[in-house]
């Protein structure tokens, strides 16, 4: 039983991939997000010595300003995304993109082939992707070729990308169902029937699963994109922009908090309470369920939506 999602939104999510939510965050929340977004954006320049115009992407945002943080778990995003995935998950990644309007001479390619100069000059996420699909992270695709479902990520739009061509996300519907083969096979080259731009307004956020085919448009608008994606999955799973996030952040954090930002949320041993002997990792199979507060959490309101 669903705590948020509703039958449209769940046929949506299963066949399409996604879900889109327009006007999801208040007016207060994407202006403190913008405000985080220009903080880091001028930590980051003096720190990697950029211009105002160079493009960047910073990983484990949560860890950069607490109104990253407060997204991991938004009260009113967390009942989509255990719907969306269920209870014993994680963050995987938190990531913002900063992408200032491309220089007037900077070519872009063909949408998602990656033959561009912008491609060239290090712009990232221009090619069509799935998530998680390379050689190197899986080995042996199970479900005849297609991927199983491993995560699912929450893009927030913060800047306008309403128009076309502003560094719009790029979706190819339903490909979530097919072989990342099939899009290696045609060259990245995604029929235009089969592409939808997404042109979203500041404030809107997609609710995706990773599986889908996705590339990032070229910016050729006089404006700066600025989202975020936040990505969760299992916790038997590990996460790509740490190995342990920060103790002082764990401790201040809440249960629920704890076990999204890959910690134990009752602090027990990792390996369990006979370590020496019978080893078993607590993120493989919890035997202390104050370990995934998020369980009670989805129970408790499912009873109350039931
Ligand atoms: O910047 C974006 O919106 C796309 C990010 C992306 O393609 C990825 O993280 O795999």
């Amino acid at each position: 039983m669903s705590i948020a999602m509703n039958p449209q939104q769940r046929a949506e999510f299963d066949e399409q991939g996604f879900i889109i939510l327009e006007n999801f965050l208040t007016q207060a929340e994407l202006e403190r997000l913008l405000a985080a977004v220009d903080e880091v954006a001028e930590r980051v320049r003096r720190f990697e010595g950029l211009g105002p115009n160079d493009p960047f992407a910073v990983r484990n945002a949560l860890a950069h300003h607490d109104a990253f943080l407060d997204l991991i778990d938004h009260p009113r995003m967390l009942p989509l995304v255990v719907d969306a995935i269920g209870w014993n998950i994680q963050i995987r990644t938190t990531h913002l993109d900063y992408r200032p309007p491309y220089p007037e001479d900077l070519q872009p390619g063909a949408l998602g082939v990656g033959d561009g100069a912008d491609q060239k000059v290090g712009y990232r996420n221009l090619t069509w992707h799935p998530d998680l699909a390379s050689d190197v992270l899986f080995m042996a695709p199970s479900l005849d070729g297609r991927l199983p479902f491993m995560e699912i990520k929450v893009f927030y739009v913060l800047s306008d990308l309403s128009e076309s061509q502003c560094g719009n996300l790029w979706m190819a519907p339903g490909s979530h169902l097919r072989s990342p083969n099939e899009l290696w096979q045609m060259g990245q080259n995604v029929d235009p029937s089969e592409a939808l731009e997404l042109r979203l307004r500041p404030g809107a956020a997609v609710l995706w699963r990773t599986a889908v085919w996705h590339c990032v448009g070229p910016n050729l608008s006089d404006k700066i994109r600025k989202i975020m994606h936040i990505g969760y999955h299992y916790r038997w799973l590990r996460p790509t922009d740490y190995i342990s996030q920060d103790p002082a952040l764990i401790n201040r954090s809440s249960p629920i908090r704890r076990q999204l930002l890959g910690a134990l949320a009752s602090g027990g041993n990792p390996l369990g309470s006979a370590p020496e002997i019978t080893p078993s990792s607590q993120y493989w199979q919890t035997k202390d369920q104050d370990d995934v507060p998020l369980r009670a959490w989805a129970e408790a309101q499912r009873n109350c939506s039931g």
